[in-house]
C-alpha cells in the first residue's frame, strides 16, 4: 500500500483508520473520502488530502482514484443493521450498487479493495457457537444481504478479473473516538459513555444474548494486516472471521462494575434489534485468520474495559474516581 483511498473516511471505522494508516504510511496520499455534510474535521481535515467520494457515484471514485495514484481502496460505506432495515433500499443501493462501483474502477486501474463484512452475514440457519468460516449464510436483514452478496461479488471480482479483494467479517466495534450510528451492537459503545457519565443505563439488548465484539485498535490492525498479507498463503478472500471477545450485556456490565461500583442499568428491550441480534453467533471460531495471515488480537475483556474508561474520562472531561484505574 503507499496511496490509499478511504472511502466513508469521516466514519465510525474510517476516521480512526485514516488516522493510522497516514501514520503507517507517511510517504504516500491516504485520501479520506467523504460525503457532503460528514466532511472531515480536526486533525483528520489538517494531517492529508480529502476528496468528496459518493460511493453511488462512480464517476467521483474514479476521478480520487485517477488523481492520487491510488492503489488501495478502503469501502467502509454502509448503513448498519438497524437503520438498514428503516431503509432497505438505500441499504442496498449503499452496500451493493457502491461496492461494484468500486470494484468497477478497481478493475480499471488495478487497486486492491478492503469491504468489511461482518457477523450480520450469518443468520438463523447458522451454528451459532464458534461458528465456522465456511458454513451456512441465510440473513433475515437487508444489512446481512448486503455483506453476503458483497463477500460474493468481491470474490468473483478476484478469480474472474485478478482483483485483490479482501476482507474481515468484523464483531460489534468498540471504540471512544467515534460513536456507531444505528447497529444492533452499538449498545456496547453506549453502556461506557452512560456509566462513565454516571447514568443509569438502559439496554436495548436481553440478558444472555451472546455477541462477538471487538475493541477498535484490534480492528484497524485486523484490516490493515489483512492487506498486507502475503496472498500466497491466503486460502480465504471474502471474507474472514475475526474475533476477540464475546459477551452478553450482563457480563460487560459486571466488568465495568468492577471500575465503577456505582454504575447502574436496567432493560428496556428494542425489540428489532433483539431479533437481529437472535439471528447472530454467539462466537465466532477465526482460525482460519490466525493460520493465513496471523491474526490475534491484542485486547481481551479486561484490557477493552480499562482502557475505554480511562479514554472516555479524558474525553468527556470526568474527574470522579473510577476505583481500579491506576
Ligand atoms: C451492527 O451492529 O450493525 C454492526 C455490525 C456487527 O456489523 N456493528
Amino acid at each position: 500500500m503507499k496511496n490509499v483511498l478511504i472511502i466513508g473516511a469521516t466514519g465510525q471505522i474510517g476516521s480512526e483508520l485514516t488516522m493510522m494508516l497516514r501514520r503507517q504510511y507517511p510517504t504516500g496520499d491516504i485520501v479520506a473520502g467523504y460525503i457532503p455534510g460528514a466532511e472531515p474535521k480536526g486533525e483528520l481535515a489538517d494531517s492529508g488530502p480529502s476528496a468528496i467520494v459518493d460511493i453511488t457515484d462512480p464517476g467521483q471514485i474514479g476521478e480520487a482514484v485517477r488523481k492520487y495514484n491510488v492503489d488501495t481502496i478502503y469501502n467502509l460505506a454502509a448503513l448498519l443493521s438497524a437503520v438498514a432495515e428503516a431503509r432497505p433500499q438505500l441499504a442496498w443501493k449503499v452496500g451493493v450498487g457502491g461496492l461494484y462501483n468500486v470494484l468497477e474502477v478497481a478493475r480499471e486501474r488495478g487497486c486492491a479493495v478492503f469491504t468489511p463484512s461482518s457477523i450480520g452475514s450469518f443468520g438463523p440457519e447458522t451454528p451459532h457457537d464458534a461458528t465456522p468460516q465456511d458454513t451456512i449464510q441465510r440473513p433475515r436483514t437487508i444489512y446481512g444481504v448486503t455483506k453476503v452478496t458483497g463477500e460474493l461479488l468481491s470474490d468473483y471480482y478476484a478469480r474472474r478479473f485478478g482483483v485483490d479483494t479482501r476482507s474481515v467479517r468484523f464483531p460489534g466495534l468498540i471504540s471512544h473516538v467515534a460513536l456507531p450510528g444505528g447497529g444492533t451492537t452499538d449498545y456496547a459503545v453506549d453502556i461506557f459513555y452512560s456509566a462513565v457519565k454516571g447514568e443509569k443505563f438502559k439496554c436495548p439488548i436481553a440478558k444472555g444474548t451472546y455477541m462477538d465484539m471487538m475493541y477498535m485498535p484490534d480492528a484497524l490492525r485486523a484490516a490493515i494486516q489483512i492487506m498486507e498479507a502475503d496472498a500466497d498463503r491466503l486460502i480465504h478472500r471474502n471474507s474472514f472471521n475475526v474475533a476477540s471477545m464475546s459477551f452478553d450485556p450482563e457480563i460487560i456490565y459486571n466488568k465495568i462494575k468492577e471500575y465503577i461500583p456505582e454504575f447502574a442499568m436496567e432493560y428496556d428491550v428494542d425489540p428489532l434489534r433483539q431479533h437481529i441480534a437472535d439471528s447472530w453467533p454467539n462466537s465466532l471460531d477465526d482460525s482460519c485468520a490466525r493460520n493465513e495471515w496471523d491474526w490475534k488480537p491484542a485486547y481481551d475483556l479486561d484490557a477493552m474495559t480499562r482502557d475505554m474508561i480511562e479514554k472516555l474520562r479524558i474525553k468527556l472531561g470526568v474527574t470522579e474516581n473510577c476505583h481500579a484505574c491506576v
